[in-house]
């Protein structure tokens, strides 16, 4: 039996169809390698002389736990293709078309992997649960031509080089993380900035969502932090803040695409937008300006006052409530308003709050001087690669998110002359964000306490989704490739040859890439 879905979007689609003006010209598509995927795939055969052609007819074949990606995938197919792409339950060896098959996949690959089978007459992909299906998903996006990611109708031929691909993640943390606090970034954005990361398997979106020029989340319990302390950004912008409806929406968004999402709220310092918004929290119970500056390290919450504690049980109550993620981050960077002392009697009282509501903490790796809590995850911003006390907590058992700043910050300039950015990590080309090791960056660090990478975004000088894909492409695919690649096939070359093909697939999407003379573009 077959059960036939989406009726009402296989009608939408043909009239879409129906209304592109004929004689739009656009160039024909081409059939790309199969070995060009980024990030680089554990295993890739082709086979010589086989290629796969979607034809107008093609079904969609999924199981019945796959149809949310599988419309995902049709979705985006049917835009350029113009083709009905109906989707139907099926769980064995499709004849045409493709399939997304929970069964079949080899057990290696995990959960977020996958194996992609490319014949004459059909494409498989194969995996153990949803979430590598998506994985596969996303690398055949990137073996048909760049043309399949337009939102018009293309002429095609949609074809696919034979051959298979299994392929499974390094590491289980692969993050991206937004500044939404500096200047503030929306829902719209933030789904935007989702859709690209994940077309290179990035799993986690840690949103920084307070800092001294902004508070960007409802907070129930204490409501001035979003209306007053949101009012206003670097520079002195309107600023603007996330309901919890908002948010919500987000992390739906996330989870549909196998991406959680990680929540931070800095503290003790980076605080000056709740310091401004409620007197009561200053140890003088006078409440600061809010400020629009880009200087870090002058604010603190008042680690003496008992209220402080009150206030970050219920802010991390709210978000808990809100985020399914395990992982809660308090920030704990540049605290350098509170004394080694005070910030020790914080950081631990901050971790004991997360835990009594039932998450698990991540802190900027700073929180090594205060005692970690065994669950609690450290993410390295720092630029050198040797840090003593980093070291020595990883070799008790504390886990390690790495972000050094010298490589992952994609805040950084990549020349003297990028408009956008800092430098105070230094300057940051492609080859400079894809030459490192995660598992051998830090001395004293091995691969067993390196959970993956997190490439952050800070925008004390990004104001629009223009400027977060300019700083994002090409150096997030470069750290999201360090994240799941084997390090085995860690080479430049191959990396930038790879890279290069990207780039048409950037200009059809519209994302706003940096075009490093560094890469050879296609
Ligand atoms: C340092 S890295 C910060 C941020 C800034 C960033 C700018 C870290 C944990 N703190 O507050 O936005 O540099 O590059």
């Amino acid at each position: 039996m077959t059960i036939r879905l989406g009726r009402n979007l296989l009608t939408l689609t043909l009239l879409a169809a129906a209304l592109v003006v004929p004689g739009t010209p656009a160039a024909a598509a081409t059939a790309v390698p199969l070995t060009g995927v980024v990030p680089a795939p554990v295993s890739t055969t082709p086979a010589a002389g086989v290629t796969f052609t979607l034809s107008p007819t093609a079904t969609v074949y999924a199981d019945a736990a796959a149809t949310d990606v599988a419309g995902q995938l049709a979705a985006i197919l049917r835009r350029s293709t113009g083709y009905p792409l109906p989707i139907v339950l099926a769980s064995g060896t499709p004849a045409d078309g493709i399939a997304l098959l929970l069964s079949g996949a080899p057990a290696s690959v995990g959960a977020e992997g996958y194996q992609l089978d490319v014949s004459t007459s059909a494409v498989t992909v194969r995996a153990n649960q949803p979430a590598g299906l998506f994985n596969g998903v996303q690398t055949l996006r990137q073996v048909l031509p760049p043309e399949i990611e337009a939102a018009t109708v293309q002429p095609g031929p949609w074809t696919v080089a034979g051959g298979r691909i299994v392929d499974y993640p390094r590491f289980a943390y692969r993050g991206a993380m937004l500044d939404v606090a500096r200047h503030f970034f929306g829902v719209a954005a933030v789904e935007r900035y989702i859709d690209e990361i994940t077309l290179y398997k990035v799993n986690r979106l840690h949103l920084h969502l307070s800092d001294d020029q902004g508070w960007r989340l409802v907070i129930n319990s204490w409501p001035n932090l979003a209306v007053y302390g949101g009012s206003t950004e670097v520079g002195g912008g309107p600023g603007g803040y996330l309901t919890q409806d908002d948010y919500r929406q987000i992390v739906a968004y996330a989870a549909a695409r196998y991406v959680t999402i990680v929540p931070e709220i800095d503290m003790p310092g980076h605080t000056n937008a709740a310091l401004a918004s409620y007197a009561e929290l200053n140890c003088d119970g006078t409440a600061p300006k809010l400020y629009t500056g880009t200087r870090v390290g002058f604010s603190s919450l008042c680690v003496s006052k008992e209220i402080t504690y009150t206030f970050i049980d219920q802010v991390l109550g709210e978000i808990a409530a809100l985020t399914p993620g395990a992982y809660l981050h308090i920030g704990g960077d540049e605290a350098s308003s509170t004394t080694a002392a005070d910030y020790s009697t914080f950081m631990t009282r901050a971790q004991q709050i997360v835990a009594a509501h039932g998450k698990s903490v991540t802190a900027w790796h700073d929180i090594v001087n205060a005692p970690a809590q065994p669950s609690t995850i450290a993410q390295y911003w720092g630029t050198s690669t040797t840090n003593s006390a980093v070291a020595a907590a990883a070799q008790s058992g504390t886990k390690l998110v790495m972000s050094p700043a010298s490589r992952a910050y994609l805040d950084m300039k990549y020349t003297r002359r990028t408009r956008l950015g800092q430098t105070w990590a230094g300057l940051i080309e492609v080859p400079d964000a894809y030459g490192w090791d995660p598992a051998t960056f830090l001395s004293g660090v091995t691969e067993a306490s390196v959970l993956g990478v997190e490439a952050p975004l800070w925008t004390e000088t990004i104001e629009t989704s223009a400027d977060i894909d300019y700083m994002a492409f090409p150096r997030l695919p470069a750290i999201a490739e360090l994240g799941w690649s084997p390090a085995a096939s860690h080479d430049w070359t191959a990396f930038s040859g790879r890279l290069g093909a990207q780039g048409p697939r950037w200009r059809v999407m519209g994302v706003n890439y940096y075009a490093s003379p560094q890469v050879t573009w296609q």
